[in-house]
């Protein structure tokens, strides 16, 4: 495999960030503060602010105390329930779907739009302005052979009345950058903000990667690959474009090699995906120190609670349940996320999805409070600093459940966007300071945020240290697929073979029930499936006999 320049650049594609988001939704509700300095708390920390209070310095994510030395007059409004935040953010996002069908969404309040046919359908006419509307990096007239620079120039117009129509219906202002893959889109973004737009053309783009300076700069180039790299001695996006390929190949194998490549140049050939309902809906609470099970319990009541406004939002009956602990151990001074989960009986989730009566209630957090135990042993002290809740696969309400979607679980488990959640009880700080305690809202794929890892971090991580992955992220053991094929003569004699066993004997009679009656339905089905599905069948049978 070797490393190749990428010299074509016919897409088009507008990156889209809300400025102070939090801050501007609660600003059009209170629109007389506008002109003060506002910041948005979350615990003890201010998560943002609006420009005025930045003008005084104020960073994302200071401590409360911070903040209100920079700025004594500091305003700050709580942001703790995220529920208007998801509704504009959602408003947003469906306002972008009317210019293009391909809109991506990432986090609360970043969008990116594929506007190549637009921009096609716009040059056919013929009528555009030859020139770029906002700031532009890279020489305009200095033209790229494959006509890139009059389509970006169109694609600068586009990212105007978008901004522009954006504030008239719905009050938000934004900063777009204008680009021709995702990468240089989204850091063109943040060159001039708020409420500008900047455009980077193919000739500015060796330059402009370079002055990011360091590595982790880049998007996808988390904590993990920049100490890797540190090792060959590279640190900044200089020395990755001029390290000899092979000589990285041999450090991070040849996949991540290329792509890190790629990234130095600002190739990115990444599609804009558009964006589905979420595989994951969950939760997670931060605080100093829990240790006693009673205590988890209630802390888990209240997640669920909670979660259970999401799941009413989203309005698909959940069909799986996850837990995550974070342990903390005193003695090595490390803390460790662990996630098991379990199937749920449907039938918990009443009518409208979402309202639980306190039977169901209490049933769910029997089967959560049966993970919790098989994460933590409570016979012996313990020390959590996390706990978090989430569901992780759905059935539309009036769906079918098909043996294939529970077949998929890849994808389910590569893709998990957990929602920061703060309680008035918890306590923000972290215990370790490498721990962060503000995550930002649905995150993309990142279910363990400390510290920073990302995709190229895990296929590093992979190559490298593939046997200390095992216990790090242990989803149940129990792989669908898995049991299937092989069978497990270890299981109770009526576990459904989607549960675990041990989480399974320590559920009540009725639950255990149901969980079976769930698992006759979705997996035994009429003789009629073939190959893999008549497998399942075979084990069914032997194993509930
Ligand atoms: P950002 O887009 O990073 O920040 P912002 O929109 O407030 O400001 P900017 O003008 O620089 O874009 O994040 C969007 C929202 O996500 C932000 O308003 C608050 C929330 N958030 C968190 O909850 N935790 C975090 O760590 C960060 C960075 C943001
Ligand atoms: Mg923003």
């Amino acid at each position: 495999m070797e490393w190749t320049k990428f010299v074509d650049h016919p897409r088009t594609i507008i990156h889209i960030d809300i400025d102070c988001f939090y801050a501007q939704v609660e600003l059009l509700k209170q629109p007389n503060l506008a002109s003060k300095p506002v910041g948005i708390k979350q615990k003890n920390i201010v998560v943002t602010s609006n420009y005025e209070a930045r003008k005084y310095g104020i960073k994302k994510c200071e401590l409360v105390s911070e903040a209100l030395k920079k700025c004594p007059e500091l305003i700050l409004l709580s942001g703790e329930d995220l529920h208007d935040y998801r509704q504009a953010s959602n408003q947003i996002h469906s306002f972008f779907l009317s210019y293009s069908s391909k809109v991506e969404k990432l986090g609360l309040d970043e969008n990116y739009l594929d506007v190549t046919d637009l921009v096609r359908d716009r040059e056919r006419m013929n009528n555009e302005k030859d020139e770029i509307n906002g700031h532009v990096i890279g020489e305009y007239s200095n033209k790229c052979a494959c006509g890139c620079h009059e389509r970006l120039s169109i694609g600068s117009q586009i990212a105007f009345e978008i901004r522009t129509k954006l504030k008239n219906d719905l009050g938000f202002t934004c900063c777009a950058g204008v680009s021709y893959n995702k990468l240089l889109a989204k850091l063109t973004g943040s060159v001039h903000k708020p409420n500008q737009q900047t455009t980077l053309l193919p000739n500015g783009t060796a330059q402009f990667m370079i002055n990011l300076n360091l590595v982790d700069r880049i998007p996808g180039i988390g904590t993990k690959t920049k100490h890797l790299l540190g090792t060959i001695d590279v640190r900044t996006v200089k020395d990755l474009q001029d390290i000899e390929f092979t000589k990285l190949k041999k450090l991070t194998g040849p996949e991540a090699a290329l792509n890190l490549k790629n990234l130095s140049q600002g190739v990115d050939n990444a599609p804009v995906k558009p964006s589905s309902k979420p595989l994951t809906i969950g939760l997670e609470d931060g605080f100093r120190k829990i240790s006693l099970e009673s205590d988890v319990k209630e802390k888990f009541r209240i997640l669920l609670l909670r979660l259970m406004t999401l799941v009413e939002e989203d309005g698909r009956i959940p069909m799986t349940v996850k837990v995550t602990v974070r342990k903390h151990d005193n003695e090595r001074r490390i803390s460790q996320k662990e996630t098991k989960q379990s199937p749920v009986p449907t039938c918990l989730f009443g009518q409208p999805v979402g309202k639980l009566s306190e039977e169901s209630a209490n049933k769910l957090l029997n089967i959560i409070m049966g993970l919790f135990h098989r994460i933590v042993n409570i016979s012996k002290p313990f020390h959590l600093t996390l706990l978090g809740l989430a569901f992780t696969k759905f059935q539309e309400k009036n769906g079918n459940r098909s043996i294939a979607s529970f077949l998929l679980r890849k994808r389910d488990l590569s893709v998990q966007s957990l929602t920061s959640f703060v309680s008035n009880e918890s306590i923000a700080e972290p215990v370790d300071p490498n721990i962060p305690c503000c995550s930002k809202s649905e995150s993309e794929s990142e279910a363990e945020p400390s510290p920073k890892k990302t995709k190229l971090d895990v296929v590093i991580k992979k190559r490298k240290f593939s046997e200390d992955d095992a216990d790090m992220c242990s989803p149940s053991k129990l792989k669908v697929g898995e049991l299937s094929l092989n069978g497990d003569s270890e299981l109770p004699k009526e576990c459904p073979g989607n549960v675990d066993p041990d989480v399974f004997r320590e559920l009540p009679h009725d639950v255990q029930q149901e969980l079976i009656r769930d698992w006759k339905l979705t997996y035994v089905k009429p003789k009629t499936q073939n190959s893999k599905q008549s497998l399942i069948l075979n084990y069914c049978v032997a194993t509930n006999k």
